[in-house]
């Protein structure tokens, strides 16, 4: 079979990894992968520094986009993620009756715990215990070996739908959702006074290409924006049962405007402390900008991802969070020193109801999906506490 296989174009593509292709005509890509660079080397001198048993450049894993995976590395991590969807809940059933598998554990606490872990100071720590512990699940419990990879936005901004991501072949994350005519914009609110529309995608109907063509969303939906305004939420806050199959909306405009490759520069050299960082990677209040973060899943698009509760329920989630964890490792490794444990923030989703400033010693709590409590503070560097990681380009 290996010898049949060296003989066809297609095996040899699959057998050889591709390398990132880098849009150096794209001077902000470029800037984007000397700031990846240098955040490495400073980081790297610090492990050195560290001179640890624990975590040292022999042993830490390393996180890649996923278009520099090569194509079995790819699969390994779809079938992971299926393997995990096949696997009964941790989850009890009277608690949440739609969490059916060990892949809606992590819906289930993100839905729980939505309004506490989002513009709260505990968000990129969370989503950081969060998208590890996913990664732990897939090597733990699905015989995984890789690591979890991450989408940079910026590659495929000009037309996300065509990315090795969503182009809906085997060795993606899924094909967009089939394409449904005449849906209005999505109006989002992403604050009580500002309203942002973002034009209908490419898609909107089910994902019927890819490996999770088959793929079934039980929880929710809890606030999905659809139509023109319209948004829907199943009874009992979408803690039912409510299988649908994986719908999509792949959407070039918010990718382009709030997450190209500029943006993320601008989020990596302009804010100075984590408040800054934190409100342009999801844009400041009132701007009606939606930041990196915000414009990442509003290009995935459909449902679940279009609603801020379930968004986990579609597996690119795990790609994207990716990314945000990434930007928040390469803005605190440039000055690592000074930005380490900055904390900024209150307790609850834009201090409403008000409550007081987050702090290091925090407990993040992963519910059923896993982990254990840990504190802020453990979670501030990708070489400490429980973490050995780096990303690369
Ligand atoms: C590379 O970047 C340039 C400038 O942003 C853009 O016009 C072009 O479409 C990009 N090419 C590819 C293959 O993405
Ligand atoms: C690193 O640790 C080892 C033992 O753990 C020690 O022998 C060595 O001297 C240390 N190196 C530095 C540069 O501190
Ligand atoms: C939801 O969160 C509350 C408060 O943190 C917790 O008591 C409850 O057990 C959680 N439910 C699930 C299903 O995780
Ligand atoms: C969307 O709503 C706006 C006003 O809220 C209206 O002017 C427009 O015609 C609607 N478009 C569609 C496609 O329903
Ligand atoms: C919305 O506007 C009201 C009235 O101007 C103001 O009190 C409130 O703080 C604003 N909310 C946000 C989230 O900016
Ligand atoms: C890219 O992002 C920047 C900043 O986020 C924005 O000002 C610019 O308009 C975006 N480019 C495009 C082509 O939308
Ligand atoms: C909370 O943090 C903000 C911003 O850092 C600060 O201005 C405020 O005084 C803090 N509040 C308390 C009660 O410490
Ligand atoms: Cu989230």
């Amino acid at each position: 079979m290996f010898l049949s296989c060296l003989l066809t174009a297609l095996c040899v593509k699959s057998v050889l990894a591709a390398p990132a292709a880098r849009n150096v005509s794209d001077p902000a890509l470029s800037q984007f992968y000397d700031l990846l660079a240098e955040a490495s080397s400073k980081q790297a001198a610090l492990l050195a520094s560290t001179n640890s048993s624990t975590c040292n450049s022999e042993n830490i894993v390393v996180r890649k986009p996923w278009g520099s995976i090569n194509e079995a590395e790819r699969k390994a991590y779809t079938d992971a993620v299926l393997c995990l969807q096949s696997l009964p809940a941790n989850t009890p059933s009277d608690l949440v009756p739609g969490a059916k598998t060990r892949y809606d554990d992590f819906v289930a606490v993100h839905l729980n715990k939505t309004l506490t872990i989002h513009w709260t100071g505990n968000f990129l720590s969370w989503h950081r215990w969060f998208i590890y512990t996913y990664e732990q699940a897939l090597r733990n419990e699905c015989g995984y070996k890789g690591s979890q990879p991450y989408w940079n936005w910026g590659l495929y901004a000009n037309d996300p739908a065509s990315s090795p991501i969503f182009d809906g072949g085997e060795y993606s994350m899924g094909g967009n959702g089939e394409y449904i005519a005449g849906r209005g914009d999505l109006v989002l609110n992403p604050d009580e006074n500002t309203t942002v529309r973002i034009p209908a995608g490419t898609g909107g109907g089910c994902v019927k290409s890819g490996p999770f063509k088959d793929m079934v969303v039980n929880l929710g939906p809890v606030a999905l924006p659809i139509n023109n305004g319209s948004t829907i939420g199943a009874p009992n806050g979408g803690l039912d049962w409510n299988p649908r199959c994986l719908a999509r909306d792949v959407t070039t405009e918010p990718n382009l405007r709030y997450a190209n490759s500029t943006s993320i520069v601008h989020l990596l050299t302009t804010p100075k402390d984590i408040a800054g960082f934190q409100e342009t990677m999801q844009g400041p209040i009132g701007s009606g900008d939606l930041g990196v973060h915000g414009g990442g899943h509003y290009t995935i698009g459909g449902n679940p991802a279009d609603d801020v509760y379930i968004s986990p329920g579609d597996p690119v989630f795990f790609l994207h969070h990716g990314m945000i964890d990434l930007t928040w490792w390469l803005w605190q490794s440039l000055d690592f020193k000074n930005r380490q444990y900055m904390i900024s923030g209150t307790r609850t989703f834009m201090n409403s109801p008000a409550t007081s400033n987050a702090t290091l010693d925090d407990v993040v709590d992963l519910g059923y999906a896993g982990g254990y409590p840990i504190t802020i503070r453990e979670l501030t560097s990708t070489v400490g506490g429980p973490f050995c990681y780096r990303y690369e380009a």
